[in-house]
């Protein structure tokens, strides 16, 4: 699994304050606490108070690669922000993320020829986010037809059904489910697949749960990464052991040691 650690995110307070701030030390912090959580990749979002996108997205940038080699997810609506931030990657990123919307898609693709970057492509379009998985795939088969025509590797596209809160959104989370089982069969090579799994716990009780059990539903469909809360154990271990039972990893009684996330 591709785990994107989604802490450095200015929605939390101590990393909005440590943007305004120029503070370094919150984002060290959080770079190396997820880089031990076996974070794949480190989600970089400025956060809605951000007054200067293209500065802190250029800050984070390069803040969190002083504490960490984990690559990068530049997670941003900004795309000047986007390609700052590209400039200084020292290794290949991902770009977070482009909706099916011809005039984002003509921004974004080039780009990422350019850096070798990968990207999320978004399950949505001018007009919002789809209700049923038959949309989501037409959506999603747009990006997949931008690959071709960009030169840029199916395999580098990864495919966000977009969930949404499971407290006032219920339906979505089973089209969600049925969007990455279809997504799988959209070309060969497939896209991959990839969501924002925290979303779906928002303003839920026990999030770790909501989270975890989703989670292991997404990867039966096929799900190949998640941004998520990678110092969750309960869910690390969770997916661990469905990387187990899909048959993904060599059982042995260590397996949580050994795998954790993995
Ligand atoms: N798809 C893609 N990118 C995304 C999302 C997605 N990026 C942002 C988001 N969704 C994924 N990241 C988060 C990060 C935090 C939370 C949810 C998703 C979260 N934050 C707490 C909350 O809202 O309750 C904040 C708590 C606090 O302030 O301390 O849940 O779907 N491609």
């Amino acid at each position: 699994m591709i785990l994107i650690g989604e802490r450095i995110n200015g929605m939390f307070k101590d990393i909005g304050k440590a943007i305004k701030a120029k503070d370094p030390g919150p984002i060290h912090e959080w770079a190396k606490k997820q880089t031990d959580c076996r974070a794949t990749y480190l989600d970089l979002n400025h956060g809605p108070a951000a007054e200067d996108r293209v500065d802190a997205m250029k800050w984070l940038a390069k803040t969190a690669q002083e504490a960490s080699d984990t690559p990068l997810c530049l997670d941003s609506t900004n795309y000047d922000a986007i390609e700052a931030a590209l400039e200084l990657c020292k290794r290949p990123a991902l770009i977070n993320s482009c909706p099916a919307d011809r005039k984002k898609i003509e921004r974004v693709f080039p780009m990422a020829k350019k850096y070798g970057a990968s990207i999320i492509g978004l399950c949505m379009d001018a007009k919002g986010i789809p209700k049923n998985a038959e949309n989501r795939v037409a959506l999603a088969m747009e990006l997949v037809a931008a690959c071709v025509e960009f030169d840029v590797p199916i395999e580098n596209l990864y495919i966000d059904p977009l969930i949404l809160p499971v407290n006032v959104a219920q339906e979505h989370a089973p089209e969600v489910l049925e969007t990455i089982r279809q997504a799988k069969l959209l070309s060969d090579p497939a896209p991959k697949t990839v969501l924002g799994l925290s979303n779906v716990s928002q303003k839920s009780l026990d999030r770790s749960l909501v989270d975890r059990t989703f989670v292991v539903m997404a990867m039966a469909a096929g799900l190949d990464g998640a941004i998520l809360n990678v110092t969750d154990d309960p869910l690390m271990d969770s997916i661990a052991t469905a990387r187990i039972l899909l048959n993904k990893e060599i059982y042995a009684d260590s397996y949580l040691k050994v795998f954790k996330g993995h």
